[in-house]
C-alpha cells in the first residue's frame, strides 16, 4: 500500500463513483476520501459533502485527512451546460480555481483534472483529430475545458503543481449513470436493450463520436497519474481514444444479443453539439509518453455491458 491520501471531488458522478472504487483498491480504503455536493449512499467508506464553490470547505477536508492528491471531477457537462451557460462557466471554472489554489497552498503532490473531446470545434479534421488541433469549442462546457487545460498548464509551469489531464471521449459503463452529456445515449441504449424495451435516440443514426469503455477510461487515468513526471510531456491534456461508433453501429452490435431490439431516431439539440465534435481522435502522444493502450472495441464492450446489466436487472427484479 502507498502513502498517498486522495480526495475525489464529484465522487457520486458517472466516472467519479467508479474511479473512487478503483483508487480504494489501489491505495487502500482508508486513504481515499469520496466527496460530492450530494450526500452519498453509494460510498460506504470515507465521505465528505463538498460544494466545489466553497474553497474553505475543500481546504478543511484536505487538512483533516492530510490529502496529498485530488481528483477533481465535479463539472456540468455539455448538454446540461447549454441550459445555463453562465452558471456552467462559474461552476466549472470557480471549482477548478478553488482546487488548484488549495492544491498550490497545501503543496499537494498531484491533481487530476478531466478534460474532454468537447474542447474541439468544427474547424478540425473530424477523423483522427490530432493532439494539437485548434481548439474552438461550440459549448460552454468545451470552453471551460479549454480554459481549464490552459490553467492546469499554467499552475504546472508557474508553481510546479503536478496537474495531469486526459480528454475523455464519451465514457460507457454499466456501473453508473451518465448525467447531462451528449454521449449519454451510448449508456442509455444498453439499459433499454437489456430490459427489452425500444430506445428513442436523441442523435441521428449516422453520427460518429469518440467513445471509451469505463474500464479503459479508469485504467488510462490511473496509468497517467502513476507515470513518472518526466514522461508527462503534455501539460494541457492528452487525447485519449478508445473506439468510435455511430448509434446505428452500436445498435447492430447490440442486435447480436437482442436481434429484435428497436431504436427510433428523434434528434434534438444535442445533435448540433455532436456534429461539432470529432468523429474519432488520435492519441499517439499518450501511447508514446505513458504507453496508453485501450483494450475494448465496440463488440467487446457490448458483450461486457450486456453481461453486467443483465445481472443488475436480474438482482433488482428480486429486491
Ligand atoms: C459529454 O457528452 O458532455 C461528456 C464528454 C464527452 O465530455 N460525456
Amino acid at each position: 500500500m502507498r502513502k498517498d491520501k486522495i480526495l475525489v471531488i464529484g465522487a457520486n458522478g458517472q466516472i467519479g463513483s467508479v474511479l473512487t472504487q478503483a483508487l480504494r483498491r489501489s491505495f487502500g480504503e482508508d486513504n481515499v476520501v469520496a466527496s460530492d455536493i450530494r450526500d452519498s449512499e453509494n460510498h460506504p467508506g470515507l465521505f465528505e459533502t463538498i460544494n466545489v464553490l466553497d474553497a474553505q470547505r475543500i481546504a478543511e477536508v484536505v487538512d483533516r485527512y492530510h490529502i496529498t492528491q485530488v481528483y477533481h471531477l465535479a463539472a456540468i457537462l455539455s448538454a446540461k451546460g447549454e441550459a445555463n451557460p453562465l452558471k456552467t462557466w462559474d461552476i466549472n471554472m470557480s471549482g477548478l480555481f478553488n482546487v488548484l489554489e488549495v492544491a498550490r497552498e497545501k503543496r499537494m503532490a498531484k491533481v487530476f483534472f478531466p478534460s474532454s473531446i468537447a474542447v474541439f470545434g468544427n474547424d478540425v479534421p473530424r477523423y483522427g483529430t490530432p493532439q494539437n488541433a485548434h481548439l474552438s469549442p461550440s459549448t460552454v462546457y468545451g470552453m471551460s475545458k479549454v480554459a481549464g487545460e490552459l490553467w492546469s498548464q499554467y499552475y504546472f509551469q508557474r508553481y510546479g503543481l503536478d496537474v495531469r489531464s486526459v480528454r475523455y471521449p464519451g465514457v460507457v459503463g454499466y456501473q453508473s449513470d451518465p448525467g447531462g452529456g451528449t454521449t449519454d445515449y451510448a449508456v442509455e441504449i444498453y439499459h433499454y436493450a437489456v430490459q427489452e424495451k425500444p430506445y428513442q435516440c436523441f442523435l441521428k443514426n449516422n453520427t460518429p463520436l469518440p467513445m471509451i469503455y469505463m474500464d479503459d477510461a479508469i485504467r488510462g487515468t490511473l496509468e497517467l497519474m502513476d507515470a513518472s513526471s518526466d514522461k508527462v510531456s503534455v501539460r494541457t491534456s492528452y487525447n485519449l481514444a478508445g473506439m468510435s461508433f455511430t448509434p446505428e453501429e452500436i445498435t447492430n452490435s447490440i442486435r447480436s444479443f437482442y436481434p429484435d431490439f428497436k431504436v427510433l431516431y428523434q434528434p434534438d439539440f444535442r445533435q448540433q453539439i455532436a456534429d461539432s465534435w470529432p468523429a474519432s481522435i488520435e492519441d499517439s502522444q499518450a501511447r508514446q509518453d505513458w504507453n496508453w493502450q485501450p483494450k475494448y472495441d465496440l463488440d467487446a464492450m457490448t458483450a461486457d455491458m450486456i453481461l453486467h446489466l443483465k445481472e443488475k436487472y436480474a438482482v433488482s427484479s428480486l429486491t
